[in-house]
């Protein structure tokens, strides 16, 4: 049998940001867009004690501001974070290499190979996260990814939970099935209309009735993960399909400087964690979505692979000539796939 073990953080950019700014601990803490509640931009996360008024992620920050003038609203440092989490992986990765990056605040270990209770393990890990970064997580054990990530978000935060074979059913059928990977808000109100609302009711449908209303393939995910079932493999090494970054203008704008500058500053972004994580492109494609919404893409493939700026940047113009701008922009991206690792 399996033991595996998931991690996750707890309000992790909040937690970060209230470690190196020791006066915001305990205080409600918003983490999101560029900081300015006035502005727009949604909530990344909100420290437990902003939770406490309803602010949660992908809120709007405007809302949030209304929910808690208070509060004390930062920009999203994302480099910082990444230092952070790299750390984290680090002190993971001295346990065992079975490891499955997640998020940035979040991973899977295959632990059943290590010779030492798991409740020793998890808390092992969780000493030394404290010790040497200095913040909190909680983690969940189970024979399989699906109930060691249902586990993992019993407790928070701090929280340590272990669910056994034999537990599984008593543990998550109460459950809301969206608390099932996989079942998103869409899934959830079908369920709904259907009379099932716990993962204990979804484990009541026959097998057949889950097919007919949700293909072969989903109707089975759900008929097993019901129960608790979950064969999936750690996935140990993840490639990136691409890179991209995109931001949204504060004010829609049709002038070209605005446009222009930003998409130059995205393709340094894009190319530099290109560069960063050894990678080089072949397609570069723009996105613009004009203010009404529509949204269009443009892509230009290189004769070569490529991480050189300048051949990066002059791709990401010419694509962004052909669409053209016809309207006032509210958002512009530029993503760089097809890649492949770089040699050394
Ligand atoms: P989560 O682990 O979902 O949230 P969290 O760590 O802030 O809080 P919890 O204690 O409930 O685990 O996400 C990890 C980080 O990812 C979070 O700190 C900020 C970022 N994030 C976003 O930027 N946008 C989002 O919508 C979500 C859900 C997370
Ligand atoms: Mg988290």
């Amino acid at each position: 049998m399996r033991r595996i073990l998931h991690i996750d953080m707890d309000a992790f950019f909040a937690a970060v940001e209230q470690m190196r700014h020791p006066e915001l601990v305990g205080k409600p803490v918003i983490i999101g867009g560029a900081g300015d509640p006035t502005m727009r931009g949604v909530v990344s996360t909100a420290s437990y004690e902003a939770r406490k008024y309803g602010i949660h992620s992908a809120m709007p920050l405007q809302r949030a501001y209304r929910l808690c003038p208070e509060a004390i609203f930062l920009p999203v440092d994302y480099d910082e974070y990444m230092r952070v989490s790299e750390k984290i992986k680090d002190i993971l990765r001295s346990f065992t290499p079975l490891i499955e990056n997640v998020g940035i605040d979040e991973a899977f270990l295959d632990i059943t190979d290590i010779d030492m209770e798991p409740e020793k393990i998890a808390n092992k890990i969780k000493e030394r996260i404290k010790k040497e970064v200095g913040l909190t997580c909680s983690i969940g054990i189970g024979p399989n990814k699906l109930i060691a990530k249902i586990a993992s978000d019993m407790k928070k935060p701090d929280g340590l939970t272990i669910i056994s074979e034999e537990d599984i059913k008593v543990a998550i059928w109460p459950l809301s099935v969206r608390k099932l990977w996989g079942v998103g808000p869409k899934t959830e109100k079908r369920l709904k209309g259907m009379g099932i609302h716990t993962i204990g009711d979804l484990a009541t449908v026959p097998l057949e009735s889950l097919i007919e209303e949700f293909g072969k393939s989903y109707g089975n995910y759900l008929y097993e993960s019901s129960r608790g079932v979950d064969e999936s493999p750690l996935i140990t090494y993840w490639e990136p399909k691409s890179i991209s970054r995109e931001t949204t203008f504060q004010r829609d704008t049709d002038k070209w400087t605005v446009i222009a500058k930003n998409l130059a500053e995205l393709t340094k972004d894009v190319v530099e964690t290109m560069k960063e994580s050894g990678y080089k492109g072949k397609t570069v494609t723009i996105k613009i979505r004009f203010k009404d919404f529509e949204t269009h893409t443009r892509a230009k493939t290189l004769d070569d692979f490529s991480d050189s700026l300048e051949t990066i940047r002059k791709a990401a113009f010419e694509a962004l000539r052909r669409l053209g701008l016809k309207k006032k922009v509210r958002l512009i991206g530029v993503r760089v796939s097809n890649l492949a690792k770089v040699e050394h």
